[in-house]
């Protein structure tokens, strides 16, 4: 376990002195989310939330940790089995490294140190051990008899050697974390001034905020703003290092740097941002203000050829987003964010650049820390979530959410403001209405209207005079007429569907 230890902290000490904010570990565990079938990665996110990068990684140290133990206590009859193991070790962790995308030949480098390193302590710790199980000075009269000073001289060698890796273990491990830190974008992120947008955010109406106790805000905090990602790290971009390739079907390549970008006129939106996963009244889903550099202008300017109907938007962590070419160019804000909510993106978000486009869901849109857009076709190309079987198109569906009062909560009889919200992106939600058990519809009083672009809060005061418990359903319509249907679909293959209710209870 010792020297498996160290092997996994010289393998992250080495890949944060070559600069890479990926190593082995986050290697292995980033090729297994690729890999996950989609009923365990729903099973993990419903279950670890947020957190479930960090219980994955902690899974794959574990495994090792496990597997190590194991073999270990075979190793010490038979050495080979310990080297074997450490060298598979090695070669996993190697190969799953090169084969990330964006990997190069230097991604070998760490876990063939660590392997080394790995093998060296090994056989450190089984000289020791086996110079505790039979001391080599062994030769007195009573044969097989050990005095005992010898067996105490060999178990403090083998202590000795095992605080000596441990030691080592740990110290590789820390100043792998601190080396790491400073790659991290902090310093760049500060050094950010943001530019005043040649068209700013239009002016919300009076009333557009609600201020219902326990109702979502109209504008989602950046920190509190749901993440929804592969990246095992948040990738480390700086703004001096990040660069846009725009290629492919296009008449002119062009290629922008940071300065390139914040000197092209900007806008400022309200956008409401939606994950494809959200569950029928989940919270994968945020409004915020942006801030960037319109797509639709850029675009024209490289020309894209007449079949390119996709634009594949890549991200310096390997991740691929296919957006129709004419959703970008029909005249939304589509654009190449710089800032949320007043400031530069923070790197969970996509530091320095990340794209919007109002009206489709995440990961057909939204690319963080892009890097490349490549003009091509949906027949060329498959990017990566549809590799994995979800819808190619993927427009957001009507949603309403009931916010308060919460499942299962006790009112006290009389009213009850039930409130929440409401958004059906780039069409705009026209209604929305509640019924209390099955009863006839109530329409809800609406937060002013913004852009379409946007949710909308809403809330019904209900005259909550039976005790018991009730059962509380909402439903929107959008500003086509068209009313989400109750039949209930799963998130995949293209967003989930059906009415929210909640059941609560008013108390006698
Ligand atoms: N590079 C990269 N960008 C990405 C993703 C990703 O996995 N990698 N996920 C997408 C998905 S599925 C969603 S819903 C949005 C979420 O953006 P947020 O985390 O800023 O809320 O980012 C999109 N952009
Ligand atoms: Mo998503």
């Amino acid at each position: 376990m010792l020297a498996a230890l160290l092997s996994l902290g010289t393998a992250e000490l080495v890949a944060a002195l070559l600069g890479r904010t990926s190593s082995p570990v986050i290697a292995v565990g980033g090729a297994f989310v690729d890999r996950t079938p989609r009923w365990l990665k729903e099973f993990a996110i419903r279950t670890f939330g947020e957190n479930d990068k960090d219980v994955l990684i902690a899974g794959v140290v574990a495994t090792v940790l496990v597997l190590a133990l194991l073999v270990g206590a075979l190793a010490v009859r038979r050495r080979v089995l310990g080297y074997a193991f450490i060298a598979l070790l090695a070669a996993v962790a190697a190969s799953a490294a090169v084969s990330r995308p964006n990997a190069d030949w230097q991604d070998v480098l760490p876990s063939l140190v660590g392997g080394l390193l790995g093998g060296l302590a090994l056989g450190l710790l089984l000289h020791a051990v086996s110079s505790r199980v039979a001391p080599r000075a062994t030769t007195t009269e009573a044969g097989s008899q050990k005095p005992e000073s010898q067996v105490g001289v060999g178990r403090r060698r083998f202590l000795v050697a095992a605080a000596g890796v441990g030691v080592a273990a740990v110290s590789t491990e820390l100043i792998a974390r601190a080396a790491r830190s400073r790659l991290d974008v902090a310093a760049s992120r500060a050094a950010v001034r943001l530019p005043v947008p040649a068209s700013p955010a239009p002016a919300l109406a009076p009333g557009a905020m609600l201020r219902t106790a326990g109702l979502s805000s109209f504008y989602t905090a950046s920190r509190d703003f749901y993440r929804v990602d592969t990246a095992l790290t948040v990738p480390q971009l700086t703004t001096e290092d990040w660069r846009l390739r725009i290629h492919g079907d296009v008449e002119r390549e062009l290629s922008l740097d940071w300065q390139q970008l914040l000197a092209r006129p900007m806008i400022e939106r309200d956008i409401t941002l939606t994950c494809v996963s959200n569950e029928v009244g989940g919270n994968l889903v945020g409004t915020a203000r942006w801030l960037g550099v319109p797509l639709k202008p850029l675009l024209e300017e490289a020309g894209p050829r007449a079949r390119a109907d996709q634009i594949v938007s890549r991200s310096v962590d390997g991740m691929t987003i296919g957006t129709p070419t004419a959703v970008v160019m029909d005249g939304r804000d589509a654009m190449l964010a710089v800032a949320m909510n007043g400031e530069p993106l923070l790197p969970k978000h996509g530091f320095p650049v990340r794209m919007v486009v109002p009206g489709l869901y995440g990961y057909v849109s939204a690319t963080k820390w892009v890097t490349e857009l490549e003009l091509t076709s949906f027949d060329a190309y498959d990017a990566y979530w549809v590799k994995r079987g979800w819808a190619e198109q993927a427009p957001i569906k009507t949603a309403s959410r009931i916010d308060t009062p919460r499942p299962f909560s006790k009112n006290p009889p009389g009213r009850v403001a039930v409130a929440g919200v409401a958004w059906a992106q780039h069409r705009g939600v026209s209604k929305v209405e509640v019924r209390v058990d099955g009863g006839p519809w109530q329409p809800a009083q609406l937060s002013a209207a913004g852009s379409k672009d946007l949710w909308r809060q809403w809330v019904w005061e209900w005259d909550a005079t039976e005790p018991g418990t009730h059962k509380l359903e909402v439903r929107a319509t959008d500003a086509d007429g068209e009313t989400q249907p109750q039949t209930r679909e799963a998130p995949f293959p293209e967003g989930s569907q059906g009415w929210h209710s909640v059941v609560v209870r008013v108390t006698d």
